[in-house]
């Protein structure tokens, strides 16, 4: 039995540094709270303004909980697009974009945003306008930047929150949302809000929380200051040909459409040489590894994930926008519904394995992003595994042995 022990082990000492062990020179919440207050000050914070901000705020202690299980990361992709892209949310959708019709139209007219896009993000951050998280967002963010492992952003964030209140954009009872900060209909943390929020209606007022106007026109925005291209797809399954090299399904690896045609890559439903501008540069993404779905993905997939930075989000997204578009395509290659999604601790530990071998997977927390995926794909080239850079069970199984 020494495999499971392994991986135990494995995961025990990931699991260190994950969560919140209170420590004998730690601060209390509302000790570290007041020390805050310089930092906030030294960042043009008015002292009155930190004073009625932190008046009765309280710690939070689910927004610890929430973090180790953001579903986006932490459930299988296939899971996450089950309740993402479900036929309820494609049907709310294609209602409530028949409702607001000419008005996402005028947004998409002035921002160069497709309506789709914009209406399915909606629909993702906030299950369009119904669900915009109920936690006081200056208590969620004091939590974070508290401690545990996500002190920066919470710092960051609660000085864009008291930003926002010295501005008098919003007033303290109406900064709720979710554990992370994210704010009204379309879930922007505090930092986001102060770069790309607008006031499209026209009363002087940057509304995300109950003015339609506002909450289209601030995600075009977003969108349209991440490069989003107007009228241009985000991505499309395709079938891979045999004996494909996977080391070529990664983030930096950007190709020509023509140039992966070339090399026997073909669209499942379109013509890869005549339905795609040739010179589209495109990436392959295979969310599931090497046994799932493949599909090839454009600029407009990289602007999504601007939004928010999991592959999983942006594919939703994507899928879901097709929809609500008209454009009936469901997924047709089968994903491996049999796998089951790693835990946070299981993702650490396949970090902390990759890490004592020596491929460099950066900061141990969970996140399998770009730095996972490349030191992960140097790993399985070294064990001659398909170099699909997925990190299944399987994988952490045979990194552990
Ligand atoms: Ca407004």
């Amino acid at each position: 039995m020494k495999k499971p022990v392994r991986l135990h082990h494995l995961i025990a000492v990931a699991l260190l540094g994950a969560g919140t062990p209170a420590q004998a020179d730690e601060p209390s919440f509302h000790e570290w709270l007041k020390s805050f207050r310089a930092e906030a000050a030294a960042a043009g914070v008015r002292p009155e303004v930190i004073d009625q901000a932190f008046d009765g705020v309280e710690m939070n202690q689910r927004v610890f909980e929430l973090n180790d299980n953001q579903p986006e990361f932490s459930r299988s992709v296939w899971d996450y697009l089950d309740g993402a892209v479900s036929e309820k949310r494609v049907a709310d959708g294609r209602a409530r974009v028949a409702e607001n019709s000419a008005l996402l139209d005028r947004v998409e007219a002035e921002y160069g945003v497709d309506r789709e896009i914009v209406a399915a993000i909606w629909g993702l951050e906030s299950s369009y306008g119904k669900l915009m998280g109920d936690h006081d967002v200056i208590g969620a963010l004091a939590t974070l930047g508290w401690k545990g492992r996500r002190t920066a952003y919470g710092r960051e964030q609660l000085i864009g929150a008291l930003k926002i209140l010295q501005n008098g954009y919003a007033t303290r009872a109406q900064l709720i949302g979710s554990w992370a900060g994210a704010m009204g209909q379309t879930q922007f943390i505090p930092t986001t809000y102060l770069r790309y929020a607008v006031d499209h209606g026209g009363d002087g007022q940057r509304n995300i929380w109950s003015d339609l106007d506002d909450v289209f026109a601030s995600t075009a925005n977003y969108l349209a200051a991440s490069n989003y291209d107007h009228g241009a797809r985000w991505g499309v399954e395709i079938a891979l040909p045999a004996e494909f090299d996977y080391s070529l399904a990664d983030a930096d690896v950007r190709k020509a459409v023509i140039e992966w045609a070339g090399a026997g890559v073909a669209a499942r439903r379109l013509n890869l040489a005549t339905d795609i501008d040739p010179n589209t540069r495109a990436r392959i993404f295979l969310p599931a590894g090497a046994k799932g779905p493949a599909f090839l993905v454009f600029e407009n997939f990289e602007a999504i994930l601007k939004y928010n930075r999991s592959t999983s989000y942006a594919l939703a997204v994507g899928l879901l926008a097709d929809r609500l578009a008209g454009r009936d395509e469901p997924v047709i290659a089968e994903w491996p519904r049999t796998d089951r999604a790693l835990s946070l601790a299981e993702r650490m530990a396949l970090q902390q394995a990759l890490k004592d071998k020596g491929f460099d997977p950066g900061p141990i927390d969970g996140v399998i992003g770009a730095g996972t995926k490349k030191a992960l794909r140097a790993w399985q080239q070294s064990k001659g595994l398909p170099v699909d850079g997925y990190a299944s069970l399987e994988t952490l199984t045979l990194l552990s042995s």
